[in-house]
């Protein structure tokens, strides 16, 4: 991974992109530049076969606080519109196909909340404070957060977050289901448990692991009928994968498989 101004890159443990948010300062507000990093780093680590799967992490005190508050200010509705302003920020959710854990302590506010919910596996610490506060600002979430909140908590318990601004806690995003885990610990315990995640993940057939995020993602868009003959589809694909017989033999011989990626 190339060096970056606003975030850290590293791959502590095999198969496993880190990707460290890296603007303490402002509480890793997410900034253009920032984001164009971020999203170079993602990337980076999805065209890498080395790589199976990548987490985004903050620090003990900020994920992050939120869209670049100082950068929106002054900006017009032509600026906005004819730049098409926070449209970069569906790369992650659009383009990027291995899967993506947030691991989130502290602050996870506004457009920090919705990268968090952008991210395929969500895990937290019991502090971590999430919310949309946008309209305490004067506008409402502009990357996805009253679809994504929505569809996590249902329909009431994100009307009431997002018209009153008010904070829940990584507790309450485990009880909600918005968090897959609530690590107990700080950054450190949170992100043991991430590496674990990640590790299992990548430590699979590459080509088996990105169809079961496809599919997944595709129950969020698809009726249900057209969901399960989607998944079907792909699932009769993969008897056309090397890694199909790898493992089916493998577990027919009692031994390890040894993936080929393909
Ligand atoms: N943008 C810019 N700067 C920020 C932001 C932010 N979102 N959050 C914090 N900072 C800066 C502060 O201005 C401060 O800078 P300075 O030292 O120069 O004054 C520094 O970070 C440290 O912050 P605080 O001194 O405020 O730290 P505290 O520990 O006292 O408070 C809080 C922490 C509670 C998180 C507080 O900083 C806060 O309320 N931040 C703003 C949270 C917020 O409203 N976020 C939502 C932003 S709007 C948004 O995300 C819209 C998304 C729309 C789609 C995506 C668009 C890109």
């Amino acid at each position: 991974a190339g060096s970056y101004e606003h975030i850290l890159t590293s791959t502590p443990k095999p198969g496993v992109g880190l990707i460290t948010l890296n603007r303490p300062k402002a509480l890793n507000a997410l900034c253009t530049p920032l984001f164009k990093e971020l999203n170079e780093a993602l990337s980076t680590y999805d065209n890498d076969q080395s790589i199976g799967a990548i987490i985004i992490t903050g620090s003990e005190k900020a994920f992050a606080a939120g869209a670049d508050i100082k950068e929106m200010a002054p900006k017009t509705f032509a600026a906005a519109y004819n730049e098409n302003f926070i449209a970069p920020w569906s790369h992650l959710a659009n383009t990027i196909r291995k899967p993506v854990i947030a691991a989130v302590s502290g602050y996870a506010l506004g457009g920090g909340c919705e990268l968090a919910l952008m991210c395929d596996i969500l895990y937290c610490t019991e502090k971590a404070t999430f919310g949309q506060p946008e309209i305490k600002l004067g506008t409402i979430p502009g990357a996805g957060g009253s679809q994504r909140l929505t569809r996590a908590v249902g329909k009431s318990k994100a009307m009431e977050l997002i018209l009153t601004g008010k904070n829940f806690s990584g507790k309450e995003a485990g009880e909600w289901g918005v968090a897959a885990k609530v690590v107990e610990g700080g950054q450190e315990a949170l992100l043991e448990e991430a590496f674990k995640t990640a590790e299992t993940i990548a430590g699979y057939s590459r080509v088996a692991v990105v169809a079961g995020k496809e599919v997944v993602n595709k129950s969020q868009e698809l009726s249900l009928k057209e969901g399960v003959e989607y998944e079907r589809r792909l699932f009769h694909a993969l008897f056309g994968s090397k890694d199909q017989k790898i493992g089916m033999t493998a577990f027919a011989e009692k031994k390890k498989p040894e993936w080929s990626h393909e």
